[in-house]
């Protein structure tokens, strides 16, 4: 028997600065409730979900920005999304911007099963973009000063019937990524973006975003047998124009569904976790080819050494 997953990825539009978290988290319920009459079984929310993408901004006391991160998760706001999805039966994973009880920031993304019940938490590793102000630009990507990197590194969870793996953003361009999830069988990687179109340090690269954000899922997925699901909230953001091209790509690095717009909207697809096999029992096999014993520089040297 297959083991199909009916997944949507639910790109969401810009959400301003003065766009409430009730109002967002009455977006997110839109999107759940679309994906329920599509049968879907679990719906994919993008990178910092329930807020305006606040990097952009650097202030001198981190505190001010305290109100973008969440403390608990459900809140009393983001409760009724959960009870939404239990009502339903449709499971979902959310990005949102964490702030512990003993005072760590992370980038954060959790996965919720179709009883409501979170079933993992993953902390962003790679963070992008810069600690200090940069006054030059026109606008900043300072997630290295809002946010600190998990040490937690990647982990993959027994979910849906599936291996499930979650990256965030910037951690699907790197291969390392994927081939960490690869190494624990796993066969559907989650993972929302917020991809700013004008990449400020060489805006040669403005025109390739689409290229590129299509470029590293596409092979991520080949080269680990594994369904990979990017989902973007693109738009518009307070003057900001940001990537959509939410994908749901497949094990074979093929593009199955992807978005049309830059806003609010919802892109289906079935996802059979058995075709995984067809890549990891062949070309991929890596029990069979991989040569860990050449590998070394991977995991022991983090920059480049020109000998
Ligand atoms: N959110 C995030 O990680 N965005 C980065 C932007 C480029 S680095 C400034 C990304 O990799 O898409």
């Amino acid at each position: 028997m297959s083991r199909v997953i009916t997944i949507g990825a639910a790109q969401l539009g810009p959400i301003q600065k003065d766009h409430t978290r009730e109002e967002v988290v009455g977006r997110l319920i839109d999107l759940l409730r679309t994906a329920a009459k599509s049968s879907c079984d679990l719906v994919v929310f993008p990178e910092l979900a329930l807020t305006t993408f606040f990097p952009r901004w650097f202030v001198d006391d981190i505190t001010e920005m305290d109100h973008y991160y969440e403390t608990e998760m459900p809140s009393a706001v983001t409760q009724p999304l959960f009870d939404e999805a239990k009502r339903l039966g449709v499971g979902f994973c959310l990005g949102y911007a964490e702030l512990t009880s003993d005072g760590h920031r992370f980038n954060t993304q959790i996965l919720v099963e179709k009883d409501g019940s979170v079933v993992a938490k993953y902390r962003k590793v790679h963070i992008p973009g810069h600690e200090h102000n940069e006054p030059n630009r026109p606008f900043q990507h300072a997630e290295r000063y809002y946010f600190e990197p998990s040490m937690e590194g990647f982990g993959v969870w027994k979910a849906f019937d599936a291996r499930v793996g979650m990256m965030i953003c910037n951690d699907r361009r790197w291969p390392e990524s994927y081939r960490v999830m690869g190494l624990q069988g796993v066969e559907l990687i989650l993972c929302g973006y917020n991809t700013p179109i004008h990449y400020v340090p060489d805006p040669s690269q403005d025109i390739l975003q689409g290229f590129h954000n299509a470029l590293v899922m596409q092979s991520g997925a080949y080269q680990n047998g594994s369904w990979v699901v990017g989902v973007a909230k693109g738009g518009n953001e307070e003057g900001v124009d940001s990537l959509g091209q939410s994908m749901i790509v497949a094990p074979s690095g093929q593009i199955v569904a992807q978005a049309l717009t830059t806003d609010d909207e919802l892109i289906v697809a079935r996802c059979d976790m058995d075709w995984c096999e067809r890549y990891t029992g062949t070309l991929f096999d890596f029990e069979k080819y991989r040569r860990p014993e050449v590998y070394g520089r991977i995991t022991s040297q983090r920059g480049v050494i020109k000998d």
